[in-house]
Parts: structure tokens; sequence; C-alpha cells
């Protein structure tokens, strides 16, 4: 793998406030960018706010202002989440900003230069009363009626430009299928696969009855319309095409994105980019949807993962209990249900497992060896090297899992070396070695093996855990600044190292 690693999020809609889905995304890229940041990689990580199109002119109307106020508005709000969750991005892009309508600008300049952006008209369902068209399936499900005003829908035709999407979809299923771009996950990559090769229309990329977006550059009567504007960020935002940033970080090495967007990311982007003759992705990892308590998350239903309530989470069990609890919840990629039940059993399972073993190792260190880690003893028993080989092979596997993306796998692996370990303690039954002056070699190895164990879990956890596991191995005496993730999961405690006395990482907590 290369020295540098560049992931993003979607650019999400600010016509209302982040919930639980942004906050996913967002995390989970953040637990992906600190991984890379431990290994030393040089990584950007980057969101914002996709401003423009309908929707927001429509929220704005309802609300009485303008769409830049509304953008403001709600920016405000993510931004101030991020802050609130501690989130590592290195740069925000919003395509209102100056730096991106620039940028956008240029890129259609090349489009058209190319030959790829032509007049056409586009016809189809309209809603008069709405303002807008519908589409052929969500016309045909409302019976061609208005879902709002009930009256029907009229067939309409206005002046539109085109991408010439088809051009390149011969090149973007072999880029796919190639693995040049990794599509991901498997099953999603021949879904895509199958939509494509059941054929694909050119793109229309314009508006003229609407005015909230970038002009045109050819014909300023029009703006651009969603998808070119709102893909272009990734680039725009490093200062295509000359900027350092650009020629450092592009092509990219994730797009994480929500499964509903999959098409876009992994068809119309990469036409794109083959437009403007510049690299493609190398992946695009399409995450599953949350539901709350069984069902699709709503307002009236009222069980809306909103701010308010990802803000009482963080209060009552700590922020990284949340991050815990979002990879946890499914394995990566699949469709995942918010249940309360399930958050208090995932923090009680980092307290069970992983604070306890910590609080077992130091409390077994301060007492029996005055808080220094012995050398392990000559003999070793079955159990020993069980646990020795479990604690060496961690580092492997964790690399995989990132390198796979595989996020749950990358919260569990530590965690369950962890439960082995607290298993071992059982069976070896440290206390009752301690009475006995002849088994002093076999406590040492005990021990020392415990505080290994301590030391590559903990470290392993700093992606996904940065607050909890970095105190937890200060506790342990090892300062994680300066160090690699490969330093830290290779290379075990020397005998003799002082640890610190036990403070709880996880606190029990009165569930009222
Ligand atoms: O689609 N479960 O913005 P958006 C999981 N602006 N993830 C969810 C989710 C849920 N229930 N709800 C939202 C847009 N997400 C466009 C994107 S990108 C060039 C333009 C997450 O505000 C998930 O990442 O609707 C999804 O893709 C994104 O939010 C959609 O955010």
């Amino acid at each position: 793998m290369e020295d540098r690693y560049y992931i993003t999020t979607p650019i999400y809609y600010p016509n209302g406030e982040p919930h639980l889905g942004h906050v996913y995304t967002t995390l989970c890229a953040d637990v992906l960018a600190r991984y890379h940041r431990w290994c030393g990689r040089r990584t950007w990580f980057l969101t914002g706010t996709d401003e423009h199109g309908i929707k927001m002119v429509k929220t704005a109307s309802e609300k009485g202002i303008e769409p830049k106020q509304l953008a403001d508005q709600n920016v405000a709000v993510f931004e101030s989440l991020w802050r609130e969750l501690k989130v590592t991005h290195d740069d925000f892009i919003r395509t209102s900003s100056d730096r991106h309508k620039a940028g956008v600008t240029r890129i259609v300049h090349q489009m058209l230069d190319r030959g790829d952006i032509y007049r056409g008209s586009y016809e189809g369902w309209y809603d008069e009363g709405q303002e807008e068209f519908v589409t052929e399936s969500n016309a045909k499900e409302a019976d061609y009626k208005s879902v709002v005003s009930g009256r029907p829908l009229v067939r309409y035709k206005e002046p539109t430009y085109f991408f010439r999407l088809t051009r390149y979809v011969p090149q973007v299923i072999q880029a796919i299928e190639s693995d040049q771009i990794k599509v991901r996950p498997e099953s999603r990559k021949n879904e895509v696969l199958s939509k494509l090769k059941q054929g694909v229309e050119d793109l229309s990329i314009s508006r003229a009855t609407l005015k909230w977006g970038v002009p045109l550059p050819n014909d300023p009567d029009h703006v651009l319309y969603v998808w070119i504007d709102a893909l272009s960020n990734y680039i725009t935002a490093l200062d295509y095409p000359d900027g350092d940033k650009y020629k450092t970080f592009w092509p990219v090495d994730n797009h994480l994105i929500g499964k509903e967007i999959l098409w876009f990311h992994a068809v119309y982007w990469p036409a794109m980019l083959m437009s403007l003759g510049q690299p493609l992705p190398r992946m695009v990892f399409a995450h599953g949807w949350w539901t709350a308590e069984g069902k699709k998350m709503s307002k009236s239903i009222g069980n809306f993962i909103d701010v308010q309530k990802l803000r009482a989470v963080v209060g009552t069990y700590s922020l990284d209990a949340l991050r815990y609890y979002l990879l946890r919840a499914a394995p990566f990629g699949s469709d995942l249900d918010w249940k309360d039940a399930e958050l208090t059993n995932a923090y009680s399972e980092l307290g069970n497992v992983v604070g306890n073993l910590l609080n077992r190792t130091l409390n077994m260190l301060s007492k029996y060896r005055e808080g220094r880690i012995p050398a392990p003893g000559q003999a070793t028993s079955e159990a020993d090297q069980s646990l020795r080989r479990q604690i060496d092979t961690l580092a492997g596997e964790l690399a995989c899992a990132y390198e796979g993306v595989e996020l749950q796998k990358c919260a569990l692996l530590p965690v369950e070396l962890a439960r082995s370990a607290n298993a071992y303690i059982d069976a070896t039954r440290p206390f009752s070695l301690a009475k006995n002056p002849s088994e002093a070699e076999a406590l040492n190895t005990v021990l020392n093996l415990c505080a290994q164990a301590c030391k590559r879990i903990l470290s392993a956890l700093l992606p996904v855990l940065p607050e909890k596991a970095e105190s937890g191995l200060r506790q342990l005496g090892v300062v994680v600044q300066g160090q690699t993730l490969q330093s830290l999961l290779s290379e075990d405690l020397p005998s003799g190292h002082l640890v610190s006395r036990a403070e709880v990482l996880f606190p029990r907590i009165e569930v009222k």
C-alpha cells in the first residue's frame, strides 16, 4: 500500500439537520482515516455539503428563506456536530463555495471541449403544483397523480443539456469488472454490472427552470442539475487539476457512501473522470441502510435517531461507545437496525471484556509484582502458547480486515482477543499460582502475556475507540505519540516495564 490515503464521505444535503445515517458514514470514514494515519500514511479525509438543487429550494421556500440561508443554518449544525463527535476530517467542502463553483465550471468546460455535452430536450412526468419532474417509476406508483395535490401529472418537455454517458459505458463496465474500480461489497458490484448491461441512456445534466445552482458556462440560462455538480466535489476540494493536494491524493482510495447512491458513484462519476482523462477511484464502498427498532426511521413514529438522541447517547455511554456500537451492529456493507438494548449490550461488552482484562492485569501486576512486568518463565503450557499465537496473529488479521474495509471485524478482532485473554486468566488461575512460591515462573508468564495482550488489544482499538484506547495504554505505561500502529502491534513491552494503577475505562451506568 502507498504512503498516502484519501477517503471521502458523500456530501450531505443540508436541507435538514444531520441524523444517524450521516453520522454513521462519517464516523466509519473517521475510523478508516485514523487507521491509515496510525499506519503512518499521509491521509486526507473529506466531507461536506451538497447545497444546490430542488430539495433545497423547496425546503427554503417552505420556511420563507433563501436556499443559501437554509444551507448556512444547517451547515453550521453539521460542522458543530462533527466537532462534537471529534471527527478528524481535513476539509469540508460546500458546493456553494467559490472554490467549488470555479472547479465545476472548469470541469464542464473540459467536457464541452471533449464534445461530451450536447443540447437536447428532456421529457417526463411533471407535477405542476410542485414544479418538478417525477421519475417514471414514482409516477407509476402514484397512478400518474401528484403525491401532494392528487392532480394528474402532465407530460412536459424542456430543453436540457446531456452528458454523453453512453460513450463511456463499455469502459466503465471494463473498469468495474476488472476491479480497476473496486465496487464493494461484491454483491453490489454484480448489481451495478447487470444494470449497466441492461442499457443506459445519456444523462440530463441541466435545468432551465431552476435558478439555484452553478450556471452552465456555455448557456447561463441553465444551471447544472445534481450529479455533475455534486460528484465533482471530490476533486474540486483538492484544487483540481493543478493543486498540490490533487497531485498528492488523487485517485481516491475509498469513496464511502450509502447503498442508495452507488449507481451514481460507480457509473456516472467514473464516466465523468474518463471524459476528463483522469484516473479512476480505487474503491467505491456502499454500506447498508439503517432502520431503527425494526422500522424505517421516522419523526412521526418517534424512532428517528436525530442529533439530540445521538448527543444523549454520547453523554450517557461516551463517544467511543457510540463508535463501537455503530461498527458492531452488522457486517460492514449489510443493512443495520438501531436497538437501544444492543447499544447497552455493546457498552457492557466493552466493560466486561476489554475494561475487565485491563483491570485484572494491572491489579495483578500491582499486587504480585509491584507494577512491573516480569520476564516470562522458561516453560510454557499449551494455554500460554495458544494465547501467544493469538497475540501474534492480531496485527496481520487486523491489517487484512482494514484492507477489505470489514469494519465490524476491525472492531471485534481486538475484543475477541480480550475475551481469549480473560478465559486464559480464568484457566491459569494466577491468584492460586501466587499462593505457591514454586509457581512464581508460571505466574510471571501469565502476567507477562496478559500485559502483552492488553497492549495489542488497546493499540488495535485506537482507530475505533481513540480516547478509551489511549487512556488504557497510558495506564499500561505506553505513550502512543510518535509511534505507528505497526510498532505498537509488533513490539512487546519489555520486562521491568512499569505500569500505572488501574482506572475504570467503562464505568457502570445506571440505566434509568
Ligand atoms: O444523497 N442509513 O445526500 P444525503 C445509512 N447529497 N446511511 C444513511 C442513511 C441511513 N438511513 N441516511 C443517510 C445525498 N445516510 C447527496 C450525496 S454525494 C456526491 C451526494 C448517509 O444528505 C449515507 O451515506 O441524502 C447516504 O449515502 C448519505 O447519508 C445520503 O445523504
